[in-house]
């Protein structure tokens, strides 16, 4: 009977699973997520984000707070593609966990012996059933196969206070937990994964003033790293410290990345290696410029110097991948952009409609790195535009030399309209695409495609 529940669930959440995200920052475009957790599992990356959503009318802890209730989870084998396997764990069915409190914050899961444990923080209920009272425990559900299902144990860790859980299974096979509340602390896991093993240590060389939660913890050529969002000055800014030790002393080394220049207080992120690159995901606020606590995650590539320390990330907006030539490309999202081209959101009412790129006038330009041109047989060039005084642009391939690719006509239209064009000199490969305005201005573009 076990077995046939466990298929019927495996079955519905492959059904549910649906593609909602794409290589671009933010990598998610159809809700909110925030404090993304990415594991490398059965060659796929796999991303625990928390997941924000608009507080309904009278919920949540308090005003203009995070509200969570739940867990999706995210997989890419190519970086460029995710799939949205549905929720995994929410609020109404922890038995421990307070479900007026929507505080399903930052969670984590890893491997052991083919189970999959996911760890996440949430407020207990203040009854004192989970053999504590209020406050915020750390629990664990448990599942066969990353996208779930997820079986929540009944009580949360005992001996843990906290939030932002990160695990890390040491080469030698001891399991080590780490938290946050005010301080950031760890301590030994047993087997089960499911209890301490040792006094919990409080990592005290971390820096002593300012706000410091969401320990990521991650081992490289023989040295623990301890990467932590720190409020340094106003806002979190992610940095790092270096031990030999996976319990410290940490020897604090520098900033990962610069506080949000979009202004989330937040940051949180995690640290991963996949197909020879290492990467970093993180969240701003994208999707909600005015609101902070409902956030986007992202990722970008992150590299190590010779001597194990990490280069700053610059956030960027192209983020991580390949994009497909075939795929609907979101200029937007861009590498680099003339000083008098603009980005603004289609829609400001409801802005996971996306953004548009704006050319004013004749000679504004956007480029978008890296597209993938494997198909020999693309033969058009599609465009998603308006424009009410009409133009012209050029698609150009734009690697060392410039070559044109199309030239699009913009109809005069108020409203959106897609345009065709025949591509003229085509040739396979991966470029970088440059798009500019040649004649006419107030040309806006959603997005382009190559088509066959
Ligand atoms: O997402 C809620 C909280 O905000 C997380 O637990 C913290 O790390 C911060 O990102």
């Amino acid at each position: 009977m076990k077995i046939l529940s466990n298929i019927f669930f495996a079955l519905l959440l492959l059904a549910i699973a649906c593609p909602s995200a794409f290589s671009q920052n933010p990598i998610v475009r159809d809700q909110f997520t925030a404090d993304p957790s990415a594991r490398v599992f059965n060659g796929k990356i796999y991303v625990f984000p928390s997941h924000d959503i608009v507080a309904p009318e009278g919920k949540g802890l308090r005003e203009n707070w995070f509200c969570m209730e739940d867990y999706h989870v995210f997989s890419s084998e190519n970086l460029t593609d995710w799939t949205d396997h549905g929720m995994i764990v929410s609020q109404y069915d922890v038995e421990w966990v307070d479900s007026n409190s929507y505080s399903m914050w930052a969670p984590d899961c890893v491997e052991r012996n083919g189970k999959y444990y996911f760890y996440f923080p949430s407020n207990v209920k203040p009854d004192g059933e989970a053999g504590r009272r209020g406050g915020f425990g750390i629990g664990v559900a448990i599942a066969d196969a990353p996208e779930g299902p997820y079986v929540p144990e009944k009580k949360p860790i005992q001996g843990i206070n906290g939030i932002d859980p990160c695990v890390l299974i040491d080469d030698d096979g001891q399991a080590y937990i780490y938290w946050s509340m005010g301080n950031i602390y760890g301590a030994k896991l047993k087997e089960n994964m499911l209890e301490l093993d040792s006094e919990t240590t409080t990592i005290a060389e971390m820096p002593r003033a300012g706000m410091k939660e969401g320990p990521w913890v991650f081992k490289r050529n023989g040295l623990y790293y301890m990467t932590l969002p720190h409020v340094e000055n106003d806002t979190e800014r992610l940095e790092y410290g270096i031990s030999d030790n996976p319990l410290g002393p940490f020897e604090m080394k520098g900033v990962i990345m610069d506080e949000s220049p979009t202004g989330c207080w937040t940051n949180h992120h995690s640290i991963l290696e996949y197909n020879d690159q290492w990467y970093l995901f993180y969240h701003h606020n994208d999707y909600s410029p005015d609101f902070d606590k409902n956030r986007s995650i992202r990722a970008d590539s992150l590299f190590f110097n010779s001597d194990g320390t990490i280069q700053k990330v610059i956030p960027t907006l192209r983020g991580i991948g390949l994009a497909s030539a075939e795929s609907q490309i979101q200029l937007d999202r861009y590498t680099d952009i003339s000083e008098n081209a603009a980005i603004d959101f289609i829609n400001p009412e409801n802005t996971f409609e996306g953004w548009k790129t704006i050319f004013k006038s004749k000679g504004d330009w956007i480029r978008f790195n890296t597209v993938d041109f494997s198909n020999k047989k693309l033969k058009n060039a599609k465009m998603r535009v308006r424009s009410e005084s009409g133009g012209k642009v050029q698609i150009k391939f734009s690697n060392k030399d410039e070559s044109v690719l199309a030239e699009v006509e913009i109809p005069k239209s108020d409203k959106w309209v897609l345009v065709d064009s025949k591509i003229e000199k085509y040739k396979k490969g991966t470029y970088d695409l440059k798009v500019e305005l040649i004649s006419g201005n107030n040309v806006e573009i959603d997005w382009v495609q190559f088509t066959k």
